[in-house]
């Protein structure tokens, strides 16, 4: 078989890969979910034609948006995600010792059995006793949710239904979801592609919090492969804990060093 599957990253960035077999296609009432077989990166999991994880490299990701946030705060408990359907942030949230519930708030119920038929590595956690699931709308959810410790937006690229948690009314919300000493991380797209994405995201977030980071990881299936995280705390940002824990990309000295940013992000985010 020779087909390709073309996500079209921007109007003139595309990546390519080589496909083996398309193993579930449909449109759920909220978007175009498949899932992929191929070659380079294995199973794949594609929402309105953007790649949203990988048998392969979905570890950096989820290790880096849920390890590097929980490592800041003194005593995470109770932590939410905002989409993530997939389950791949709770599967790595629920490695933390002292973690009492995990919560997921996700639209679209399609693609946690989608997850957790083709991605069972993936979605693992979501059968936790811990792990507490929400079909909801995300922006809703947060407003009256209150004493997180810990919330991580894993949301799609600011199109369609996504394109809410991207404002800053969005955080202020998560800001008053968050107990003292609170800390969010959203998912903020790539510096080389979507540099304003990662400007707005950064202006949103530090108009609530009056400490905002970036931070960077290696996600090849992404657009342009380099991808940024935007977090906000209330409080200074500590010396992070140090918690034993089996992971493949987050090491902690990538925990210290994702922090210290390339010249031209630092630019772009001055
Ligand atoms: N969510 C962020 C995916 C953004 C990718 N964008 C793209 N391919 N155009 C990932 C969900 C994993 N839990």
């Amino acid at each position: 078989m020779n087909t390709w599957f073309t996500e079209l990253q921007t109007h003139n960035v595309s990546l390519g890969l080589k496909m083996e077999d398309v193993l579930w296609h449909e449109k759920t009432p909220y978007q175009e979910l498949a899932v992929l077989e191929t070659e380079a990166y294995g199973r794949m999991l594609v929402l309105d034609g953007a790649i949203q994880t990988t048998a392969s490299d979905e570890f950096v990701y989820h290790e880096m948006i849920a390890h590097v946030p929980l490592l800041l705060h003194s005593k995470p408990r109770k932590v939410a995600v905002i989409g993530g359907g997939d389950g791949g942030a709770i599967r790595e949230i629920l490695r933390h010792p002292g973690i009492e519930e995990a919560h997921l708030i996700e639209i679209d119920e399609k693609v946690m059995e989608a997850s957790k038929r083709f991605f069972p590595e993936i979605a693992v956690g979501l059968e936790d006793d811990r792990a507490h699931i929400h079909f909801t709308d995300g922006i809703a959810w947060v407003k009256q949710a209150k004493d997180f410790d810990v919330i991580l937006v894993d949301s799609t690229d600011p199109v369609g239904p996504a394109e809410g948690l991207f404002v800053p009314e969005f955080y202020q919300s998560i800001y008053d979801a968050l107990s003292d000493g609170g800390i969010m991380v959203a998912q903020s797209e790539s510096p080389f592609l979507e540099p304003d994405i990662i400007r707005r995201v950064m202006d949103g977030v530090s108009r609530s919090f009056p400490v905002t980071r970036l931070y960077l990881a290696s996600v090849p299936t992404y657009p342009s492969g380099l991808w940024s995280f935007t977090l906000g705390a209330k409080n200074t940002l500590p010396a992070p804990r140090q918690v034993p824990l089996k992971t493949r990309y987050w090491t902690p000295d990538i925990q210290k060093s994702c922090f210290h940013l390339p010249g031209f992000v630092e630019e772009l985010i001055r």
